[in-house]
């Protein structure tokens, strides 16, 4: 069956509804694609902090800005695979690495990355990263690797993003979504409310996920977490009102996608949050920490799931576990892997130990 096509006056309709029939219509088309009483949980880990040279305005982790976020050299593998069984038996269902940095580079930090997705890929949870601007090439190794799903954000419209970020362009974060897409990873993109846009820019955004050819599996809606030292710290927190507006919105205009309740659930009252399910959210980040800001504690998202009647997904409910290629076991990258020219050569130091090793035994 072929997607309705939804034009950004098409969306503003759906966005500035009554609010009661919004609400209703969008927990009609919810319950006609999703299984409402379930929930996807994700854990989110920053695995390399702050310093980033990007000059995104709502982040405190970029350089130039003077927040308290301290910068942290990337994570070990023993860590993060601590924190993977962490996530896991506290209910989660994909582990979500965050770096901050511009793009990825091939250097030793990506090979060390490579290691995490297969670490973690292997302890049963879904993986997802979100490490900046990545090309084909890069998102393939890490679809070899195991990654399940990369997160980069178009955050808003077009029009809006140049008043929030310089560093980098739309364009660069759509030639990124369409890597990740060409190497078969799911996509995992959303937005941010309440960075000053308005209702116009939010659905521009939505008409820009609403319009691809294969729109993202996973959007995510934040809140704005308004940060001191970022230019946003004065920002007003948006109402709930609105995040319910958004989410139902994103809901009508893109039936198949997970809508994520993202960042900024810390200002929201259990009712607004229930109300943000109703409508269409089918995921959250849970732990008491995004990546560098704080975010509910695990137990009062497990209590409210349960007043609610909701279940968290189990992995793999919407997609298989990715399988690691034998090809990128290794961590170097295959066309500059050192090939051994001497199959046969022996040394015969080794060759007489091996000799009084089968004596021995
Ligand atoms: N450096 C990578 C990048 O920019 O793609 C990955 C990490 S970055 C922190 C991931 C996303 O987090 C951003 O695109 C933005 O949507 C969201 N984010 C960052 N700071 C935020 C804030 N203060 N409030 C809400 N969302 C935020
Ligand atoms: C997304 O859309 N939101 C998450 C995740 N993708 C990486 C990040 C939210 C970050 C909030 C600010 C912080 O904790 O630093
Ligand atoms: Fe850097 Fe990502 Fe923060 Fe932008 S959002 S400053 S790219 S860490």
């Amino acid at each position: 069956m072929s997607r309705r096509v939804w034009t950004k006056e098409e969306i503003l309709e759906v966005y500035n509804r009554p609010l009661i029939n919004l609400i209703y219509d969008a927990a009609t088309v919810h319950r006609a694609h999703h299984n409402a009483d379930e929930v996807q949980v994700s854990t989110l880990l920053s695995i390399k902090t702050g310093g980033c040279p990007e000059d995104c305005g709502y982040c405190p982790q970029a350089a130039r800005y003077h927040t308290d976020v301290q910068n942290e050299d990337l994570l070990s593998l023993s860590h993060v695979k601590a924190q993977a069984l962490r996530a896991k038996s506290s209910g989660s269902s994909r582990l979500c690495l965050g770096a901050a940095w511009r793009n990825v580079k091939d250097d030793h930090e990506f090979d060390h990355v490579l290691e995490m997705v297969r670490t973690i890929n292997d302890v049963g949870l879904e993986v997802c990263c979100t490490l900046g601007m990545v090309t084909e090439k890069q998102a393939q190794r890490l679809a070899d690797a195991g990654l399940y799903a990369y997160n980069h954000n178009l955050d808003s419209s077009e029009e809006y993003y140049k008043e929030i970020i310089s560093t980098r362009g739309y364009e660069d974060r759509l030639e990124t979504i369409g890597n990740v897409r060409k190497a078969g990873v799911s996509v995992c993109s959303g937005g941010i409310i309440g960075m000053g846009e308005t209702a116009e820019d939010r659905c521009a955004m939505l008409a820009t996920y609403a319009g691809m050819e294969t729109p993202p599996e996973s959007i995510p809606v934040n809140a704005l977490v308004a940060v001191e030292g970022t230019p946003l710290e004065d920002q007003t927190p948006v109402s709930i009102w609105e995040m319910v507006r958004m989410i139902a919105t994103t809901r009508i205009v893109i039936p198949d996608s997970v809508v994520r309740l993202s960042a900024g659930r810390t200002q929201m009252s259990d009712e607004g949050q229930a109300l943000c399910f109703m409508v269409g959210a089918g995921s959250i980040f849970a732990g008491d920490k995004l990546l560098t800001t704080p975010n509910p504690d695990v137990n009062k998202d497990m209590e409210l799931f349960s007043i609610l009647g909701i279940t968290p997904m189990e992995p793999y409910k919407k997609g298989e576990q990715p399988k690691v290629n034998e090809r990128y076991k290794s961590n170097e990258d295959p066309e500059k892997r050192i090939k051994w020219s001497r199959p046969a050569h022996t040394i015969e130091r080794n060759e007489v130990k091996k000799e009084e090793a089968k004596v021995k035994s």
